[in-house]
């Protein structure tokens, strides 16, 4: 077996990009999440693969201790480092290469898909995002019962919420209601259901995986978030995986994917060739056992990028 591979095509390129805040969140430890990722053996299952794999570090990210006591600083910070976040995905994308965002709370979405969405609407296009989560992370300031802008980025890319966060990308919104998917919901808050229903977003719950089977979710996911679009940024929280599999995740919640279901969504994501860039968010080491829920992540990202059982 050669270790030393040439990438036909940018297919087989992909940048790390570590985001290491928690400001997003009130408990404390997914700011560790990307070196829990660098430790996981990420990088060596993407390169078994034939990937080359650049890491570029982290974003620069304030420690928490120098925020002012505003009730609005975590919201200022968090749009600062989401206003780089998203440079840096859309150069990374812009030279064919496919960012992997390590977190971090899940608020850096609002950064690394408005990224990925400028790199694309300079050719015209439009993305799909495909949300993989226990929650919706649709409030806004306003409706948000705790304040955590960790619940808010799906808000912010479909341009609601705090106006500086929700207008990282050269397009307004960032995502079209008709190009979000939620597969594996299971914790709402009742603004947040309004909202799915208001805007029309289809949402799949688990009730709907455990109806239907993972895979006729995830091919219906896909079809709605690749119609019209230059393919599909995956925003995967670790907690869409059951705490008995994942137990390391800043908000654990019972009655998850197994490891089986989340491999085989992670598998049809490869086959659909639609996958344009990828967001690991909420590992929290604090909380974990032996690094176990960064190593899922990584076997779970292999499968994404191609990894075959036969
Ligand atoms: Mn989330």
């Amino acid at each position: 077996m050669s270790t030393v591979h040439t990438p036909l095509s940018t297919d087989g390129l992909v940048q790390l990009i570590g985001v290491p805040l928690d400001l997003g969140a009130s408990r404390r430890g997914v700011d560790m999440g990307p070196s829990a990722m660098r430790i996981s053996s990420l990088v060596q299952q993407l390169s078994r693969l034939g990937i080359t794999v650049q890491d570029v570090g982290n974003v620069t990210v304030p420690e928490r201790a120098t925020l002012s006591g505003a009730p609005d600083a975590a919201l200022l910070a968090i749009t600062q480092v989401c206003a780089e976040l998203a440079q840096w995905t859309a150069t990374a994308v812009r030279d064919g290469v496919r960012p992997i965002v390590m977190g971090g709370d899940h608020s850096i979405a609002a950064g690394s898909v408005a990224g990925t969405a400028t790199a694309f609407a300079e050719k015209g296009q439009r993305i799909g995002l495909l949300w993989l989560d226990a929650h919706a992370d649709i409030n806004t300031p306003e409706t948000s019962l705790s304040g955590n802008v960790h619940g808010m980025p799906a808000a912010h890319l479909l341009g609601l919420g705090h106006p500086p966060l929700a207008q990282l990308a050269s397009v307004y919104p960032a995502i079209r209601p008709e190009h979000l998917v939620y597969v594996g919901l299971r914790d709402l808050d009742e603004a947040e259901r309004e909202a799915i229903r208001a805007l029309g977003i289809r949402a799949f719950t688990m009730r709907d995986i455990d109806e239907r089977g993972l895979r006729s979710v995830m091919e219906e996911a896909l079809q709605i978030t690749t119609t019209g679009t230059a393919g599909v940024h995956v925003s995967f929280d670790l907690d869409w995986v059951d705490p008995a599999v994942a137990p390391g995740v800043g908000t654990p919640v019972q009655g998850g994917a197994t490891r089986r279901e989340a491999h085989l969504a992670m598998e049809i994501i490869h086959d659909s060739g639609a996958m344009l860039a990828m967001d690991l968010v909420e590992v929290n080491p604090i909380l974990d056992h032996r690094n176990a829920t960064a190593e899922l992540a990584a076997d779970l990202v292999a499968s994404a990028f191609g990894r075959r059982i036969l």
